[in-house]
């Protein structure tokens, strides 16, 4: 899903303004003609015409804008529930969609009134009323016009999170490597540094199996067709969690949605370069192993880590761990099966369907 594409949303002042603005010019620009009064009737129709259709061709893109919650994959309609309030959301949106039925019941209601108008001070009357009544109905739809724009805001951070790819998740403390072997294994170019919480949102990135030597890995620049361009994996890159499940922040929530939520896989990293907070990432790695989806372990920044201090960490906590070529390889192999596992159901389903139309 890609909420990037949401339009900002005008205040109603503003939304009145361009109405009235565009109707004014229109207006201005169309000859009439006729009798005086249908000339003054004319012109005042065009323009409640003009201002109605504005309104709701924009308050309709608004609406239509934002997906349907609960047609969401439960993923979103987690991720909205951890940083927005749904039901808040539903009502605002509703609030737009009554104010455009109002506008176009007035609008059909005042354009009777001019159309049956016998006198210019008629005319004049019902327009200014048709302006009073759309302008207040406009005026209560601010809050929600506000509640629209701040969710918006909120919902452009969302990662897009692509629906059917084998999906791994890079979790662990905050500091330990993962942007950087998202980076590596994706060819993604996300901020890595060498402090914590650098990473606030949600990275993603695409691999796919390497053509000339099915056994490594390459990135994959489509993010489309994965039947097409060979076994292609998503990974995504969380922000760092600690130990305290008691106090999780937003951030570290999202991460663990990702987690429980979308990823096939988790691959859990630990840095034992960093001897300050062993027994937190320890603490971690075994809440994590106790969660559904399966998990490899990964000792990263063995570069500047003693390759024994390694083996008697892992001898000492009783951890099985994966090396980078090793875990290359088991992502393949995982995501072939579960590709595999895809195809079937796929099958299966299309057989049943063929089945029950008999
Ligand atoms: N020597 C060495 N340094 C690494 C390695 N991987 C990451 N680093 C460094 O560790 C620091 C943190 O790396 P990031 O990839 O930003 O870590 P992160 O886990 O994404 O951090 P947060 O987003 O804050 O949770 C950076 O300075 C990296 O350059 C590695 O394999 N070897
Ligand atoms: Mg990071």
């Amino acid at each position: 899903m890609n909420f990037e594409k949401i339009p900002p949303f005008e205040d109603s002042k503003t939304l009145l303004d361009i109405a009235f603005s565009r109707a004014r010019k229109r207006k201005d620009e169309k000859k009439f003609k006729g009798k005086p009064i249908d000339r003054a009737k004319n012109k005042e129709i065009i323009k409640l015409d003009l201002i109605q259709g504005y309104l709701d061709q924009r308050l309709d893109k608004v609406v239509k804008s934002y997906p349907s919650f609960d047609h969401l994959p439960m993923f979103y309609q987690k991720l909205i529930k951890l940083t927005l309030n749904p039901d808040d959301l539903k009502k605002a949106i509703a609030t737009l969609s009554w104010a455009r039925q109002k506008i176009k019941g007035f609008h059909r209601q005042y354009l009777r009134s001019i159309q049956k108008s016998q006198t210019y001070e008629n005319v004049k009357l019902f327009q200014k009323q048709f302006y009073g009544r759309i302008s207040s109905i406009l005026r209560q739809t601010d809050t929600a016009i506000a509640y629209i724009n701040n969710s918006r805001r909120t919902m452009k951070t969302f990662p897009d999170i692509k629906d059917g790819f084998f999906t791994i998740c890079l979790y662990g403390f905050p500091n330990i490597g993962k942007t950087t072997l998202l980076n590596k294994l994706t060819g993604t170019n996300a901020k890595t540094a060498a402090y914590e919480f650098t990473t606030k949102s949600i990275n993603v990135g695409y691999l796919k199996q390497d053509e000339t030597d099915p056994s490594k890995i390459t990135t994959a620049k489509s993010k489309k067709k994965k039947h097409q361009t060979g076994l292609v994996v998503q990974v995504c890159d969380v922000p760092g969690t600690l130990a305290r499940p008691e106090k999780m922040n937003g951030i570290e929530m999202q991460a663990e949605l990702v987690m429980n939520e979308v990823a096939n896989l988790t691959v859990y990293l630990i840095d034992i370069s960093q001897e300050y907070n062993i027994e937190r990432q320890l603490k971690l790695y075994k809440k994590v192993k106790k969660q559904k989806t399966p998990m490899l372990t990964l000792f990263s920044k063995q570069d500047i880590v003693n390759a024994a201090d390694i083996e008697e960490f892992k001898k000492d906590h009783k951890i099985k761990d994966i090396s980078m070529e090793e875990l290359t390889k088991e992502i393949l192999s995982r995501a072939k099966s579960f590709y595999e596992r895809e195809a079937a159901k796929v099958q299966e389903a299309k057989l049943s369907k063929k089945g029950l139309g008999k």
